[in-house]
């Protein structure tokens, strides 16, 4: 009984959750949806997007969602005596009111583990960003090699 009270009560602050999201207009701003092409056998890659917080608020994109890969998630990438490593951002990436996020390659990506097939140029692909406040954005990722994204991500960037 208690079990299935609990169950309705969680179902309820669900929707309140996504009512709320619903009344505003989306202040998260999404562009330039990229990802990189697989090399070889290799079932790792990662995706590139430029985020602005158009809103009054702080957000975060606290995770990726996707079909293509196991694992979804945010990297940063960071340089330390000449070696590049990269880790997960812990606790999301902050998106600080007027803020434009860059997710470029060297930097700041989104890392797919785990692809269950090769990813291929042009290859439209969906996933869902994640929000704190703005809730989840479905968004269409294209695929492009390295050489094309990182024109592309300057043109994208250029005049900051
Ligand atoms: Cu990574």
């Amino acid at each position: 009984m208690l079990g299935k009270l609990l169950k309705y009560m969680s179902v309820l602050m669900v929707s309140a959750v996504v009512a709320v999201g619903a009344a505003q207009a989306d202040p998260i701003e999404v562009t330039s949806p990229v990802l990189r092409t697989t090399i070889g056998d290799s079932r790792v890659t990662s995706a590139y997007v430029v985020l602005r917080n158009k809103g009054a608020a702080q957000d975060r994109l606290l995770g990726v969602q996707t079909d293509i890969a196991k694992m979804a998630g945010i990297h940063s990438m960071t340089q330390k005596d000449g070696v590049m490593s990269m880790a997960p951002v812990e606790g999301g990436l902050e998106l600080a009111p007027g803020a434009k996020v860059v997710l470029a390659p060297m930097g700041l990506h989104i890392m797919l583990m785990g692809l269950a097939e090769p990813v291929v140029s042009g290859q439209k692909v969906p996933m869902i960003l994640i929000f704190e406040k703005a809730g989840e954005m479905p968004v269409t990722f294209t695929a492009a090699p390295l050489a094309q994204i990182r024109k592309a991500m300057k043109k994208a960037t250029a005049g900051d």
